[in-house]
């Protein structure tokens, strides 16, 4: 420990006010980085809006919330205790599983006396004449640290699309966002529930409501592929293997393409004998889960290739559903898996129940919110609860809530949202703001991958440039104007050579009004995006500027 850091720790923790790091976000990212930040002997905080630890896991308890990622893959492999401590229930953990592992993490590390919940960050502003970022919280109290990070996801409480639907202000029953569900449980038993959206969230919600409801109406947009998630609960002989192969477990998940050990199959789907292809898909709906998105190599690449699966896919629907002007209307037309692929229990089945009703919003938009309910350009629907499944200002809504600004008083927001989008230098940071890291942000593989992964991958990365840093004089470090350049030119061109921008979704912005278009994710894979940071780092962190001997003036 550094005489520096000694410093920090003789005063009294709330008394402390400068910090080497401060991290925004208590989940998977925030905990992690404290963990790794503090074992370095740095002195770090974390601040978090909620009352506890879990980030979007604390947030997001609507009724049948569960990841899609399997749960033996949706965890922290950094630790091996860690990893064989920890006993997953079923394939696909829950929501309130989830919360409890992040729980038993942060016990188990000891990580709460360094997070201030019930706290957020308003502003952060980089004070060139000090080199620090100073932070704004919202009891009015001022913070600030060399290195700000954050670890508020894509996805967040704080940026949760409510449209703007005429009337809601006079709705008489009561409505919810799915990313901000009320912690008390919500009693549908015998009340009259609308479902606006059928994304991830309303996909899990609609079936579980529809069981305790009246009668449940679901006002969709667009018609959703969904893959069945066949959860059923692990064994124990299963568990004890997936715990001795740890090490292989993660080294796989780390070098794959998604997160999760397997690569995508290495043929065509259009050079398989059609019957093949049919066996073949056949035997991925049967096991459930998103294998079947890699059994050809081409089905992310080309329009054909993916049209055998989304054919496929149609016609589970309309297997499923009986009722043909219903199945109808839930037939998808866009390439699959270029929104975000969704996992179900029970969702098309859903349809054929006696209480419940779609509307196709297609063809009968909505016109406003009543006091009694609903009313669409067809009929009024009379509702006791309304829901919004719908979604997230995601990728940048969560850093845009927060007044970041850089060198000369630069916003963010400002910056990336100049007509020019996006632009990062490997996701991890962005030209004009020195000493400013970004967890799963913008341009790196993020939510597209098995998210506790490509976390992982840019903790290590970070905590690892902040050692670097220390060991060697550094002051600051910041992302050339040109190598953030091209950084997002390589990310775009990735992402234009395959169908994901041919669709709108909230990850080309499409869902906010006015919000920039773009596709602001690597896709390249996460093993190859690992192999690209660390190179960087192996080369002195070439693309950065790193500043040794800054003239700073100590703050007081
Ligand atoms: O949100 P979404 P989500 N009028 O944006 C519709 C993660 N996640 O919360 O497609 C009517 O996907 C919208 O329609 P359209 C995961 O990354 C993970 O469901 O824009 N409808 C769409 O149907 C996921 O991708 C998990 O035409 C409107 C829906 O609302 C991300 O969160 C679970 C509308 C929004 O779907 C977001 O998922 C949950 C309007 N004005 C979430 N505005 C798991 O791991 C929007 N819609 C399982």
């Amino acid at each position: 420990m550094t005489a520096n850091q000694q410093q920090f720790y003789k005063i009294e923790k709330n008394q402390v006010t400068n910090f080497e790091a401060i991290v925004i976000g208590a989940g998977f990212s925030g905990l992690y980085m404290l963990n790794r930040l503090r074992e370095a002997g740095f002195s770090v905080r974390v601040y978090e809006k909620g009352n506890g630890v879990g980030g979007a896991w604390y947030w997001s308890r609507y009724p049948g919330a569960r990841c899609d990622s399997e749960s033996i893959y949706y965890n922290y492999t950094f630790s091996e205790e860690l990893y064989k401590e920890w006993t997953w229930s079923s394939r696909y953990p829950e929501q309130a599983e989830i919360l409890r592992y992040l729980n038993f993490v942060a016990d188990r590390l000891d990580l709460r006396q360094d997070i201030q919940f019930n706290t957020e960050i308003k502003a952060a502003h980089y004070d060139e004449t000090h080199n620090l970022w100073r932070i704004d919280l919202n009891d009015g109290t001022c913070v600030s640290a060399k290195y700000f990070i954050t670890g508020v996801g894509c996805l967040s409480v704080n940026a949760t699309n409510v449209p703007a639907i005429k009337g809601l202000d006079r709705f008489e029953g009561k409505w919810y966002h799915t990313g901000a569900w009320p912690h008390e449980k919500i009693d549908f038993k015998g009340k009259r529930v609308g479902v606006i959206g059928t994304g991830s969230s309303g996909v899990q919600a609609i079936p579980v409501i529809a069981q305790k409801a009246e009668h449940l109406t679901v006002f969709q947009r667009t018609p959703q592929y969904t893959i069945p998630a066949r959860n059923r609960p692990l064994d124990l002989e299963f568990i004890e293997k997936t715990k001795e192969n740890y090490s292989e477990i993660r080294r796989q998940m780390h070098e794959s393409f998604g997160g999760f050990p397997g690569n995508r199959g290495d043929r065509s789907a259009l050079e398989e004998p059609p019957e093949n292809r049919q066996s073949v898909y056949e035997a991925a709906w049967e096991a459930g889960g998103l294998a079947i998105r890699s059994t050809y190599k081409d089905i992310m690449t080309n329009e054909a290739a993916n049209n055998t699966v989304s054919d496929f896919l149609r016609s589970k629907i309309r297997e499923i559903v009986q009722d043909p002007e219903v199945h109808g209307k839930l037939m998808p037309t866009y390439f699959f898996a270029t929104k975000r692929p969704v996992l179900d229990t029970n969702y098309f089945e859903t349809y054929n129940r006696k209480n419940v009703t779609l509307v196709d919003l297609r063809k009968s938009p909505i016109e406003e919110i009543t006091p009694k309910g609903l009313r669409t350009t067809e009929a009024e629907y009379e509702l006791d609860f309304l829901v919004f499944a719908t979604g997230y200002d995601g990728v940048t809504g969560p850093l845009f809530k927060i007044d970041i600004r850089g060198k000369d008083g630069l916003s963010l927001k400002e910056k990336w949202e100049d007509g020019a989008l996006v632009k990062t230098y490997l996701g991890l940071s962005t030209a004009g703001f020195p000493n400013f890291f970004i967890i799963t942000g913008p341009e790196s593989p993020s939510v597209l991958s098995n998210v506790p992964v490509a976390i992982e991958q840019h903790v290590e990365w970070i905590g690892d440039c902040i050692q670097y840093l220390h060991d060697h004089g550094v002051e600051t470090i910041e992302a050339k104007a040109e190598a953030e350049e091209a950084w997002s030119k390589h990310c775009k061109e990735v992402a234009d050579s395959t169908l994901y921008t041919k669709t709108d979704s909230w990850l080309t912005g499409a869902n906010i009004a006015d919000k920039p278009r773009g596709f602001p994710i690597y896709i390249g894979g996460i093993g190859q995006y690992r192999q690209i940071i660390d190179e960087i780092a192996a080369k002195g962190y070439e693309g950065f500027s790193l500043v040794t001997h800054q003239k700073t003036k100590s703050y007081q």
